[in-house]
């Protein structure tokens, strides 16, 4: 074998055994390049006699010719080799079953708002919302309740902290939806003052309220629908048909039963505390605490700016937390604010 053979021989095993394109390429430096075997040899054909030169020159260029040819059957398929390489890293297995896409879903609390709202606006409620930081008068003072009162105290509302760090008396975090509807009415006698009769106020103020009390059966937040109708003409019994129709349409129950139970709030007067009996069911014939009412205090409208000779309103109060609670059969309030979708996807 002649030395040009040799020299093909050893760039071909010397490309095969290169198996990165950097590594193939240093290969090639040592036949191909500036300073690699073949291009010396060319350079040497200077030296050899004339009559030499020629056939030496051809022969060569041939081996050259041979070693370029090896050197790009190699880059081709190193280059194929990465793409394949890069094939199968990633590749889709479009056989396997898809992950699927979970639907979601409204809260359970949620659900029951939209249906109160929605029976509500049926028959003529508007539906206000307001501030869940208040002040003391609109929370407080404007509902009738004395300066001594329990809820007033820092065992029972959250108080807002000046910067300073120290407790401010009159900022919190309201403690009903009650300051909404004294809202509603300050603006409602500000609306219509120019007007000789003012239109009736019937509002619903659904949201979140906070209290200094947590068990099974009390979070810190929860959630209050409040309602309010103030007109000229407005009696318990009208309180008493609202009242009682939108429970047997919540419930989707037309004999339940309702009753009304004297008690005590500081803004109505008379107040009363509403149960319900389902006639069928785990609960059948029990008897149920589900939500207070009474006739707006005259003080109440007065702070409202209505005149209390001349309009009378009722107000009631539920807790839609409890009303999910009874329609979806839970016992533990606490797990409608965990935030555990195990819980809250068996409500879709
Ligand atoms: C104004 C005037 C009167 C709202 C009322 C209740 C009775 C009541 C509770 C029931 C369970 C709240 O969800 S609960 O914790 N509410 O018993 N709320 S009367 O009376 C008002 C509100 C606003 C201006």
């Amino acid at each position: 074998m002649n030395e040009l053979d040799q020299l093909i021989q050893a760039a071909e095993a010397d490309f095969s055994a290169a198996t990165e394109p950097a590594r193939l390429e240093d290969a090639k430096a040592r036949y191909l390049g500036k300073d690699g075997s073949l291009t010396s040899l060319l350079k040497g054909l200077g030296k050899l006699p004339a009559d030499e030169r020629k056939t030496a020159g051809a022969a060569i260029n041939a081996a050259k010719a041979r070693i370029e040819s090896a050197l790009a059957g190699r880059r081709d398929a190193l280059k194929n080799a990465q793409l394949e390489a890069q094939l199968a890293a990633e590749a889709l297995d479009v056989t396997l079953p898809g992950r699927g896409m979970t639907a979601g879903s409204l809260h359970p609390v949620t659900r029951s708002l939209e249906r109160i709202e929605a029976l509500f606006r049926s028959i003529g409620f508007d539906v206000a919302d307001g501030p869940e930081i208040e002040t003391d008068w609109h929370n407080f003072t404007a509902l009738n309740t004395p300066e001594n009162h329990p809820a007033r105290s820092m065992h029972d509302t959250f108080y807002l902290l000046d910067e300073t760090g120290k407790v401010r008396e009159d900022v919190l975090l309201r403690t009903h939806t009650s300051p909404v509807q004294v809202r509603a009415m300050l603006a409602h006698v500000q609306n219509h003052q120019h007007l000789e009769t003012m239109p009736e106020l019937r509002v619903i103020c659904p949201g979140r309220v906070y209290r200094v009390d947590s068990d099974a059966t009390h979070s810190p937040m929860f959630h209050q629908v409040e309602g309010l109708w103030i007109g000229e003409n407005v009696s318990f019994a009208d309180l008493k048909g609202v009242v009682a129709d939108f429970l047997r349409r919540f419930f989707e129950n037309d004999d339940l039963k309702v009753r009304f139970r004297p008690s005590f709030f500081p803004f109505t007067e008379p107040s009363a505390e509403i149960d319900v009996a389902f006639m069928s069911g785990a609960l059948e014939g029990r008897w149920l605490e589900i939500a207070g009412c009474g006739m707006v205090h005259p003080n109440v409208l007065r702070f409202g700016g209505f005149d209390p000779e001349k309009y009378t309103g009722f107000a009631f109060g539920m807790g839609p937390d409890r009303l999910a609670m009874l329609r979806y059969g839970i016992n533990d309030l606490r797990l409608f604010f965990e935030g555990d979708l195990r819980f809250l996807s068996q409500f879709q």
